[in-house]
């Protein structure tokens, strides 16, 4: 599938404005801290007529500030037909956990692995082919300020793979989530698990949006009661520890030598 629009997303600082200068010859301000990117701003890769979208950077799709509340309106107008997650190899556990959110948008996805050329001056070692089958998504490792792999980015902008359905929620979940979607009759299909994850979890601005929907509310409270009751924890965090546990195996089996020897000649 070759793209129309691609947005950039991932954590502050992960270096999404440099790629998005690198790809469309733009020159939108860089900076080493967070909130230099405010609004979204759109450009086209070189030579074609793919939009490129960056977009401030965000931790969470749960978000306070405003600059991620753009990001998450953002992913959630559907205008876009890639996400191009700019994951920060140098802190790819952090980085990842806003991955296992994005995977929960039905929307092609690949990572752009960004400042390997730091991860590799930490000695830090990712096994690519290992971190794609545990993702179901494809990864490209590249260093954005260097230049080293964005023409690999490029090249699988063109051909971009069927994602692999990740597995980050069990059965009942992936049931529970079904069944809330099912009542989201005026949402797209791309935004359906996303949505009724955050209404599973308590999501205060879905939960206000769907509040008058007694029916959906009634399935909430009996759905989320056998669920608490069987997990003896709130949905909020059992939901956030299946995450987590996603990233943990992702990045036990990938990241094959993590530890920075000290140099001997200091
Ligand atoms: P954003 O917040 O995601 O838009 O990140 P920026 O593009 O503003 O980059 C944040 C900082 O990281 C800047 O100082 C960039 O020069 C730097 N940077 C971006 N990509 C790389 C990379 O691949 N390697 C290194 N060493 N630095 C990078
Ligand atoms: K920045
Ligand atoms: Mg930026």
């Amino acid at each position: 599938m070759a793209c129309q629009k691609i947005a950039l997303i991932g954590n502050q600082n992960s270096g999404k404005t440099t790629l998005f200068n690198a790809l469309t010859g733009a020159n939108q301000y860089v900076g080493n801290w967070p909130g230099v990117t405010v609004d979204k701003v759109v450009g086209t890769l070189k030579s074609t007529d793919t939009k490129v979208v960056d977009l401030p950077g965000l931790y969470s799709l749960s978000p306070y500030s405003p600059e991620e509340i753009v990001s998450r309106e953002y992913l959630l107008s559907g205008d876009y037909d890639l996400i191009v997650n700019v994951v920060d190899a140098a802190h790819l556990e952090r980085s990842l956990s806003l991955t296992a959110e994005l995977l929960s948008f039905n929307k092609n996805i690949i990572v752009a692995l960004n400042m390997m050329d730091v991860a590799k001056n930490n000695h830090i070692e990712i096994n690519v082919n290992v971190l794609e089958q545990k993702l179901g998504i494809k990864v490209i490792p590249m260093s954005a300020s260097t230049g080293d792999g964005v023409q690999d980015l490029v090249n699988a902008l063109n051909n971009v793979p069927q994602r692999q359905k990740a597995t980050i929620y069990p059965q009942e979940i992936k049931e529970a989530v079904v069944k809330i979607g099912s009542y989201l009759k005026d949402k797209n299909d791309f935004e359906k698990e996303f949505i009724s994850l955050c209404l599973l979890q308590n999501d205060k601005v879905y939960v206000h949006e769907y509040m008058t929907d007694e029916l959906l509310q009634v399935e909430l409270v009996k759905i989320r009661a056998v669920l608490e009751k069987q997990y003896g924890q709130d949905m909020e965090s059992k939901l956030a520890g299946l995450r987590y546990a996603f990233v943990d195996e992702a990045v036990k089996a990938s990241v094959v030598k993590a530890a920075a020897n000290r140099s001997k000649n200091f």
